[in-house]
């Protein structure tokens, strides 16, 4: 089992508000398409907030610590995240993939110490029935805090840990983890050894950067990779592009 996630900064245009990279959201649609046709089964995709969510979510104060009992702030953050998950799943089903949304604003919750809840039982059964879910990331329930962010990295580890995922794959706009010198480091299985290479993200982004995403794979027990959009469908067909986290 693999899980996808395509970064928002990958499928959107990241500083232009609500603006779809529509060729990049194309290739990424292309390149499952294709890995799905050739043979591969059991595939759950996450998407990022890239434009859509980041903007509104930070207007609005609201991040994964800090939240809002502002219902009309729910809607508007939940719903631009809708709206850019509406655009994936119309792409993939356009490529004949049996894409169907899973939104966590309805399905996860964290408790009051900031952990992530996320049942899996609906997103194995679509497995099981050959669909491929597609989450994003959203806002949840929050207890004591209203509702805050759960980022599509925090959905991925969530997934790949419960669901006992083989591969985790995250489709970057950089070609992988880079070093000091802009080279791509092949395989990281500590985090100090990287630690001062690893900046954080330039653009809003209220879920934090590369840093934040290399320590949530290194707990992982599946093997992740990061990778650019070119190197999608090699590594849907097996191959190990990018760096390699384990
Ligand atoms: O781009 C964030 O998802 P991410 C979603 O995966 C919102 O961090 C609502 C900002």
């Amino acid at each position: 089992m693999i899980v996808l996630k395509l970064g928002g900064s990958v499928i959107t245009e990241k500083d232009r508000a609500e603006t779809l990279d529509g060729d990049a959201l194309e290739r990424a649609t292309d390149a499952i398409a294709a890995a799905l046709e050739a043979g591969l089964e059991d595939l759950v995709v996450v998407h990022g907030g890239g434009s859509f969510g980041h903007h509104n979510a930070s207007e609005h104060g609201v991040s994964t610590t800090a939240g809002t009992h502002d219902a009309s702030a729910v809607l508007e953050i939940h719903g631009a995240m809708k709206t850019l998950n509406r655009f994936v799943l119309s792409r993939l089903l356009e490529r004949d993939v049996a894409a169907v949304p899973v939104h966590p604003f309805s399905a996860a919750h964290r408790d009051s110490e900031g952990r992530l809840e996320l049942p899996t039982g609906q997103v194995e059964t679509m497995l099981a029935e050959g669909f491929v879910p597609v989450l994003h990331g959203d806002l949840i329930a929050h207890a004591g805090a209203g509702a805050t962010v759960v980022s599509g990295d925090e959905l991925v580890t969530s997934l790949a840990g419960d669901l006992e995922a083989d591969r985790v794959g995250l489709c970057s706009t950089v070609p992988g983890v880079l070093d000091g010198e802009d080279a791509v480091i092949d395989r990281i299985d500590e985090f100090d050894a990287v630690a001062d290479v690893l900046g954080a993200s330039d653009a809003t982004d209220v879920t934090g950067g590369m840093a934040g995403k290399v320590q949530t794979l290194l707990d992982l027990e599946a093997e992740a990779s990061i990778f650019g959009l070119e190197a999608l469908e090699s590594f849907l067909e097996g191959a190990e592009p990018g760096t390699t986290i384990d």
